[in-house]
């Protein structure tokens, strides 16, 4: 009999799928586990974060998924912890994120719902529909191979999280390291799979013959980085890439062949098309389903959809041909049968008029943001001042209602993997702490955070963990003092003068709940006080808050908000 606990198995099971990061707020239940973390994390190279909400840690490990496409570890006691948790995984579902949670039970012989025993849950029951995958370990051997299921599980096809849990007891247990099934995977485990070759040849048949032949890109090219493949298959085209909210940056604005989501000219260019190619995508609600009037009516274009997952292909339209593997590997083959096909071709003549649709569309929406010392600002010339601030390839975390809206049609997305945003669950209170996450993998890259008012509230507390980890992440506050999103739709249901029932906060001055914390704070008026704030702010080296007051009025109203209102109708 061996001296090796479950804690300390759990924790070498973690360092063989290569983990560096466990997110847990301390807890008697998994005690064992710290104990051999610490002890072992040293000479490990990992490394225990602490939260101070578990769902704040869960979207911090989300992000850290997006930043290094690897999964990221959670942990959180059982019952409340665990409870707590659960937002931040289903959030980690909707948007394909391989989040692994941990959570520990009560002792076995205790652990029963109706017994009376203290943070006792069905947490099986609990978590099934919020992951992929979920399994208890009632065996001291059987952690590393628990783990290494849920390693799998969540990277295979479309990734996103799972849940394995351990009863307090199982990780007392102790054993001999050598009776444990433990051993790193094998190189290429996991390897993204490709499409099958002879409907690669089709699909750049077809696309070769096209006359307009848009790429659509969904997230499922940011998850499997298919940022080079994708930019160059569109260079070789000369063909308009359209993107989604989750796919922003994978061909980076900017450049000469890619438009805007939910734009007119994203849409000239999806609704003329004669054969599209759709790419690591749904085509779920903000891509309009596919289907008219921003998309052509299947029967007038051809869609050649590939994604991951089969189950994701033809779900809301018919598709002609379908390209079933992983995005990256999939635009590599398309543009190596295309390159058999055709010598590269000059950039595609209709650019000319969607590029004339989108000046005239950009020139409105410039005007409302053009005066930089109006007080208070408009939300729009927060994203024209960190566009130039920032380096491309600095990641932002966005966050809020309206404010989001603002940042998807000025914030510039120059890089892959650097706009984080919960495009699909739409979920508030995820920009802090997917800064934090972001800063935590990437430390090299600036990561900054824009965030409507309200949303900072949900998870404001997690200052506190950014100031301890000492993490110079700078969150811009926009500061309406109000639900501004729902002030949106009140105007629109209500039919009759709306009052904001409901929506609007009584005064806080964020900057100042900052400093208190331990933060930077700075207090921005106007548009064109935001950079010295900003140097400022990096300055100081660091968390920084910057409390930007805009407009309530202006607010309410940003702009595509009847685009963004129809892509919600339908199905
Ligand atoms: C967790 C969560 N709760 C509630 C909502 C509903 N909701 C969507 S937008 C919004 C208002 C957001 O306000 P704020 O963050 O201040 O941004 P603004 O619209 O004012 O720019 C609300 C309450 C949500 N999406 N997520
Ligand atoms: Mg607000």
């Amino acid at each position: 009999m061996g001296d090796v606990t479950g804690g300390e198995l759990l924790v070498r099971s973690l360092h063989a799928e290569g983990v560096r990061h466990v997110w847990a707020i301390p807890d008697g239940t998994y005690m064992v586990f710290l104990e051999a973390l610490e002890r072992l994390g040293p000479e490990l190279g990992m490394e225990l974060l602490v939260p101070d909400h578990e769902a704040a840690a869960a979207h911090a490990a989300d992000a850290m998924t997006r930043v290094t496409g690897k999964p990221a570890v959670v942990m959180a006691c059982a019952g409340p912890g665990a409870a707590n948790l659960i937002s931040g995984v289903l959030c980690a579902q909707d948007e394909g994120s391989p989040v692994i949670a941990i959570t520990t039970t009560r002792r076995s012989d205790i652990a029963y719902p109706y017994l009376g025993g203290m943070q006792v849950l069905d947490q099986q029951a609990y978590f099934k529909p919020a992951v992929k995958w979920n399994t208890q370990i009632n065996h001291w051997k059987r952690i590393p191979d628990g783990v290494r299921q849920a390693f799998r599980a969540a990277m295979m096809g479309r990734p996103g999280p799972v849940h394995i849990e351990f009863p307090e007891d199982i990780l007392a247990q102790k054993g001999d390291l050598d009776d444990a099934a433990l051993w790193a995977q094998a190189e290429g485990s996991v390897a993204p799979t490709p499409a099958d070759p002879d409907l690669v040849r089709r699909a750049a048949e077809t696309r070769v013959d096209a006359r307009q032949p848009p790429i659509h890109c969904g997230g499922g090219t940011q998850r499997s980085g298919a940022g080079a493949e994708l930019l160059a298959l569109a260079e070789y085209l000369g063909c308009p890439v359209t993107v989604g909210a989750g796919s922003r940056g994978i061909v980076p604005d900017g450049h000469e062949l890619v438009l805007q989501p939910v734009s007119p000219a994203a849409a000239v260019a999806k609704n003329m098309a004669d054969v599209v190619l759709a790419i690591g995508t749904r085509l779920g609600e903000l891509d309009f389903w596919g289907k008219p009037p921003v998309w052509a009516a299947s029967g007038q274009q051809k869609l050649i959809q590939s994604d991951i997952d089969p189950r994701n292909v033809g779900l809301s339209r018919p598709v002609d041909l379908a390209l079933v593997g992983d995005a990256r590997a999939v635009a590599g083959q398309l543009l190596g049968a295309v390159r058999e096909l055709t010598p590269k071709r000059e950039t595609h003549e209709q650019m000319a008029s969607i590029r004339a649709a989108e000046a005239s569309w950009r020139e409105q929406m410039d005007a409302r943001i053009t005066d930089l010392d109006r007080k208070p600002m408009v939300s729009g010339q927060i994203f024209a001042v960190t566009n130039e601030y920032f380096a491309d390839d600095a990641i932002a975390a966005l966050d809020g209602g309206n404010t989001c809206v603002w940042a998807a049609h000025y914030l510039m997305a120059r890089a892959p993997r650097s706009m984080l945003w919960t495009s699909n669950a739409g979920h508030l209170g995820t920009g802090l702490p997917f800064a934090i996450g972001a800063k935590i993998a990437a430390p090299e890259r600036t990561v900054f955070c824009v965030t409507g008012d309200s949303a900072f509230r949900f998870n404001m507390q997690e200052l506190e963990t950014a100031v301890r980890y000492k993490l110079p992440i700078i969150v811009i506050v926009a500061v309406d003092g109000a639900y501004g999103m729902e002030k949106s739709a009140q105007r629109r249901v209500f039919g009759r003068e709306a009052d904001w029932y409901g929506s609007l906060h009584s005064p806080v001055r964020y900057d100042k709940v900052a400093e208190a914390m331990g933060c930077y704070g700075e207090f921005v008026e106007s548009a064109s006080e935001l950079s010295a704030a900003l140097e400022r702010a990096t300055a100081s080296g660091q968390t920084a808050v910057i409390h930007a007051a805009v407009d309530p009025v202006e607010n309410i109203d940003p702009p595509g908000l009847a685009l963004w209102a129809a892509a919600r109708s339908g199905a």
